[in-house]
């Protein structure tokens, strides 16, 4: 078993948020240098090497294993989470096109159980301008094979991964996503590797305090409360809100380690 920095580990509220949005973004405290470094070689791939990508630009492996970024993945997926294949470098050309929105995988899923995510880490800032990666925060509820997103452009609640050099986003592996276009001369890179849950949680991986699950279950106005129920990032009706409201509710009793809901 890997060894967790437990000042690290996320909070109910931070859990609680990412039920919500599908997405959490960590900045770790990456050594000087680093991110320049893998973009200068990044900047002379002439090829993608797809699944090698760690082997041909070996410091990214101290990115995915910064203390941060590990407590992040255990607290969401297990401290026995594993570092999956499919890693990729996606560039963003200057001057490319936009990406489509699209859920990764199949479109075969239990959408309360947060078994795969994908962790995107972007070694220089990006901008607007950039062709940064777009989240349609609480969309991994909703399944929807992509032929059916074809005609959905803007959305309205969509956000930009607009980030600082050395961000890590991760997302839940089915949240909507696509790119802006890349207007500038600057190549846009990212690097992204699916994480997996191996065992089914029996227990919060996360820094969790009893208290949280009284305010879910108790009806109280109370602040974790209040973010299972009012959040909603993305304007829906009231008649969909009511169906992601239990399905938060199911996901944080999944990962609570309780099968039944409390
Ligand atoms: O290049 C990006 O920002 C998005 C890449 C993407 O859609 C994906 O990894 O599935």
């Amino acid at each position: 078993m890997r060894t967790i920095d437990e000042q690290y580990r996320l909070n109910d509220d931070q859990i609680l948020d990412f039920i919500v949005n599908g997405y959490h973004l960590v900045e770790p405290e990456l050594p000087e240098g680093i991110n320049e470094s893998i973009c200068d070689e990044l900047d002379k791939l002439v090829e993608n090497p797809l699944d090698e990508i760690f082997d041909v630009v070996p410091r990214l492996k101290e990115v995915f294993a910064h203390p941060m970024v590990v407590a992040a993945f255990a607290s969401l997926l297990g401290d026995d989470y594993q570092e999956s294949t499919h890693r990729h470098w996606h560039l963003k050309p200057p001057h490319s096109s936009y990406m489509h929105w699209h859920q990764d995988g199949i479109n075969t899923r239990n959408v309360t159980e947060i078994r795969t995510l994908l962790a995107m880490y972007y070694p220089h800032e990006v901008t607007l301008d950039m062709g940064p990666t777009l989240v349609v925060p609480g969309t991994h509820f909703r399944n929807a094979p992509t032929d059916r997103m074809a005609n959905h452009f803007n959305i309205k609640g969509q956000v930009p991964l607009a980030v600082k050099a050395g961000t890590m986003a991760i997302t839940v592996y089915s949240l909507w996503h696509g790119t802006f276009a890349n207007t500038t001369d600057k190549k846009r890179h990212m690097v992204k590797m699916p994480i997996n849950r191996t065992s089914d949680p029996v227990a919060p991986s996360w820094q969790h305090d009893d208290s949280a699950n009284e305010k879910v279950s108790g009806g109280s106005k109370g602040g974790l409360n209040a973010t299972l129920l009012r959040a909603q990032p993305v304007p829906v009706a009231q008649t969909d809100h009511y169906k992601e409201r239990r399905l938060r509710r199911m996901t944080w009793d999944w990962m609570c380690g309780r099968s039944a809901p409390s």
